[in-house]
């Protein structure tokens, strides 16, 4: 049975969104971001930091994955490992899908996370009163040459193969983290579109509906 380390909250909604596509069950161990614990809180419960789970990701984050005794980390790395693995559409038919749904993760990752998480730390996640609007503006600034890039990609509906894939999901979660930039999205109208259908899928509501269950 898979196991996914991590919470809801965390990027482990990457796999579990990718687990529930693919309708094969999963376990998943409650680990959470040390950050958002108390030292108090951290003694007792299960974190980033916890020894234990060091053992298994000496990374400190999550998710992380075991498989059956195969342990992996990144999340995207970890959704292109259990689609190969199950196969059907969401996986790649060849080697050419297989290379671009690599590069469409690595781009999300290179050219969109970092910016992406400063506009939803800097616009949602922290206090209002921590928050730096110019740092958020400057990532949102350096989203338009990548944020054209995808929209243009898009053109089709879908990145590889004319159809959902992977490759949809991974990216998909990694722009998620723009949305408190609404003015990035009005400005690509197929990247819009097409996160809205992604977004309208049974099994992302399913992981939200489970995600807004837990703590913020
Ligand atoms: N590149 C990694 C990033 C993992 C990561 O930074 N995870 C965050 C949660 S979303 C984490 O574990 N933060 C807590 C910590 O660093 O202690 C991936 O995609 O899996």
């Amino acid at each position: 049975m898979l196991t996914i380390y991590g919470v809801y909250r965390s990027r482990a909604s990457r796999n579990i969104w990718l687990a529930g596509e693919l309708g094969i069950p999963f376990r998943l161990l409650p680990v959470m971001q040390r950050y958002r614990l108390t030292p108090e809180q951290a003694e007792r419960v299960l974190n980033t930091k916890s020894p234990d789970f060091l053992r298994i990701n000496p990374n400190g984050h999550v998710p992380s994955i075991d498989d059956d005794g195969l342990v992996l980390h990144e999340s995207l790395a970890i959704n292109l490992y259990l689609a190969r693995k199950h196969g059907g559409a969401l996986a790649p038919a060849d080697a050419a899908e297989d290379a671009q749904m690599t590069m469409w993760a690595l781009w999300a990752v290179n050219e969109v996370e970092p910016n992406a998480l400063i506009v939803l730390i800097h616009r949602v996640s922290r206090p209002p009163a921590e928050r730096d609007e110019k740092l958020a503006q400057a990532a949102v600034e350096a989203l338009r040459a990548p944020f054209a890039v995808l929209d243009q990609a898009l053109a089709s509906g879908h990145l590889v193969g004319g159809r959902f894939t992977v490759a949809d999901i991974n990216v998909a979660e990694v722009v998620r983290y723009a949305m408190p930039a609404p003015e990035l999205f009005a400005a690509a109208p197929n990247l819009q579109a097409w996160l809205a259908a992604c977004h309208a899928r049974p099994a992302f509501k399913q992981m939200m509906a489970e995600r807004e269950k837990e703590p913020a």
